[in-house]
């Protein structure tokens, strides 16, 4: 029952919609938002004028129930705005997100007041904002400065927007600078704007790769681990024939794999980091790696008796108290103690992860000025 509860949030729909004219970057936000490079199978095509003018649906990759849709514009030929509510199925949305490579325009303004209206939340996006700056570097030379760019850049988008409150948020959609402006607060705010009953779900769909993010997958992940630590000690209370555990190591472990996932370090996330982004994660010295936190690891140590050195160390480490001669039996407490400190290190890894990435991108683009 308890560990049913576990998997509720894959359950739970989450429907975004992407809107602005052709060519300002929903696909590639798209692809952002689902942390998909390009070319990867199940992301939008970037680039490409769209031929059929219609709403497209893109799922995520590994669920169903978290949507993003590529709207048209308002305001075009084919979708005025007399009839754009109605032929988007306006209704169906949890959030828009109204992208622009330029100004916002009354169109914009017009749809942000029908979100409203339905009480509904909207951001308005700015996007190509590493190609104003790269212009503004070039027009200025020594005297760019690029808190003052961007301050003129948002004045600018937000020129046209007659309610005052309206914030926009500048921000580029190429991943591996998506760090550089605001797409940070942009993801911060999105979840802070969802309802309560669907933001651990657009949390835990969301891709580790911005800070804030990471913390709040961290936050979500560690409420549900009183709940696993019961469970596990309720399923290892019933001795398994040749393993005699006090709590089931097989429940922990399959969370800490899930959670491994979550912030991109189980071995597939980690070989893409190296072949997107050219970097070695060995020279990282992540400490899950290092402390080698897998599955296998930590479904041992939970086993009563079995000290192997593959084992020694994630005890030593994330069950303190215990010792490194793990003979002891588990507590409820202990689990739970691992749990937290599993999550706490592997959020650290995941926050290195995303600044070794922009450090050496950041260096380039300045260096290319
Ligand atoms: N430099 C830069 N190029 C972008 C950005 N967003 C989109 N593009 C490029 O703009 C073009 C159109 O993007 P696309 O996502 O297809 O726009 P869509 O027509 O709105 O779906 C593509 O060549 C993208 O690579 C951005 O933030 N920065
Ligand atoms: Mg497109």
């Amino acid at each position: 029952m308890i560990i049913n509860n576990r998997d509720k949030w894959e359950s739970i729909p989450i429907r975004i919609a992407v809107t602005g004219n052709s060519g300002v970057g929903k696909s590639s936000f798209i692809n952002a938002f689902l942390g998909l490079k390009p070319n990867a199978a199940g992301a939008a095509a970037v680039g490409v004028a769209e031929t059929t003018m219609e709403v497209k649906a893109y799922p995520h990759p590994k669920n169903n129930n978290f949507v993003l849709y590529d709207l048209p514009g308002v305001g075009t030929q084919l979708f005025p705005r007399e009839s754009y509510l109605q032929k988007v199925d306006f209704k169906k949305y949890d959030f828009f997100m109204i992208l622009s490579a330029t100004r916002f325009t009354e169109n914009d303004a017009w749809l942000s007041q029908q979100i409203k209206e339905q009480q509904k939340k909207f951001f308005f996006v700015r996007t190509k904002i590493d190609i104003d700056m790269q212009n503004e570097r070039d027009d200025c030379d020594e005297a760019f400065n690029q808190d003052l760019s961007l301050h003129k850049i948002r004045e600018d988008a937000e020129g046209n927007l007659n309610d005052r409150k309206s914030k926009v948020y500048l921000i580029t959609t190429k991943l591996r600078i998506i760090n550089q402006f605001d797409y940070n607060r942009l993801m911060k705010d999105l979840m802070t704007e969802t309802p309560e009953l669907k933001k651990d779900s657009l949390v835990l769909f969301l891709p580790s790769l911005t800070e804030a993010v990471i913390l709040e997958k961290e936050k979500v992940l560690s409420k549900r681990a009183p709940a696993l630590a019961i469970a596990s000690a309720i399923a290892g209370a019933i001795p398994l024939p040749g393993v005699s555990a006090a709590v089931d190591g097989t429940i922990i472990a399959t969370d800490a794999k899930f959670y491994m996932e979550q912030f991109n370090l189980d071995e597939k996330s980690l070989k893409d980091f190296e072949m997107n982004y050219s970097l070695k994660i060995s020279k990282l010295n992540l400490a899950t790696r290092t402390l080698g936190i897998t599955a296998a690891s930590i479904c041992q140590a939970c086993a009563v008796g079995v000290a192997s050195e593959a084992t020694e160390n994630v005890v030593k480490v994330l069950i303190p108290g215990l010792g490194s001669a793990i003979a002891g039996v588990l507590s409820y407490g202990s689990v739970l103690v691992m749990l937290w400190k599993m999550l706490n290190t592997m959020k650290e890894d995941a926050l290195t992860i995303i600044l070794i990435i922009i450090i050496p991108y950041a260096l380039d683009f300045d260096l290319n000025k």
